[in-house]
């Protein structure tokens, strides 16, 4: 089985009846929706809130029951992928443009549980570019002191060519690329500080389950402070 689908799997197993469930976004995050549905449909009674359009519409035709957030009172767990996973579990996210709404959801939520392929564990973060959220109102000027952090900041485009990448919240993503972030905590704050910024890719302190598959088919769940 596929390393991601395989983590998925695991993870949608901590799920039990009457829990409020956080759904991710991405490659990953699809498996545990798919696996979550299949269960759904043998009788496992949930309600769930998507961190995206996609994963709401993916949701709702797997026949999972949505709730929004102006009718839930907690989630008592969310299953989400990642870009990047440390030893220490920071973890960084919004590779799939839906950071904002991922932060909300998780900081919202009991348990997080990350799943991700072993391609995501990382000895230091920084290598894949930081996604960061901003508003469009002077945007060439927010890029600029993103760029003061140390960073070539690369705003996101659609593949199409479409112009600037738009989240579901009507906002630009800056892709940060740092090469090594050294203090992800003081980097977080940094960059929440600057105006026009929404929010940043940095989940600090956040995950509370990582659960990794391998390509040797096996999947595990870590222990804080090991790989
Ligand atoms: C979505 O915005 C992201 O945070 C994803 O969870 C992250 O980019 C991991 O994506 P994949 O599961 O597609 O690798």
């Amino acid at each position: 089985m596929e390393p991601k689908r395989a983590a998925a799997e695991q993870a949608a197993a901590y799920i039990s009846d009457g829990m409020v469930v956080g759904l991710g976004t991405g490659t990953t995050a699809y498996w545990a929706i798919q696996q979550i549905g299949k269960r759904v449909q043998e009788g496992l009674r949930i309600r769930a809130i998507a961190t995206s359009s996609h994963s709401e519409s993916l949701a709702r035709e797997l026949g999972i029951p949505m709730i929004s957030f102006s009718e839930l009172d907690r989630i008592d767990l969310t299953i989400d992928g990642a870009d990047e996973v440390d030893r220490a579990w920071h973890v960084t996210k919004g590779g799939g443009g839906a950071l904002l709404p991922e932060k909300i959801v998780a900081s919202a939520s009991q348990k997080l549980v990350i799943i991700v392929d072993e391609s995501k564990l990382v000895p230091q973060l920084g290598k894949f570019p930081l996604p960061v959220e901003i508003v469009k109102f002077g945007c060439e000027w927010t890029l600029r002191r993103l760029a003061e952090l140390g960073c070539t900041p690369t705003l996101r485009t659609f593949s199409s060519g479409d112009g600037p990448y738009m989240t579901d919240n009507g906002n630009y993503i800056a892709d940060c690329a740092f090469g090594r972030i050294d203090d992800p905590n003081a980097l977080h704050e940094r960059i929440n500080h600057i105006p026009g910024v929404v929010d940043n890719g940095l989940f600090i302190g956040m995950a509370s389950h990582v659960i990794v598959g391998y390509r040797d088919g096996s999947v595990r769940e870590l222990e804080k402070g090991t790989f």
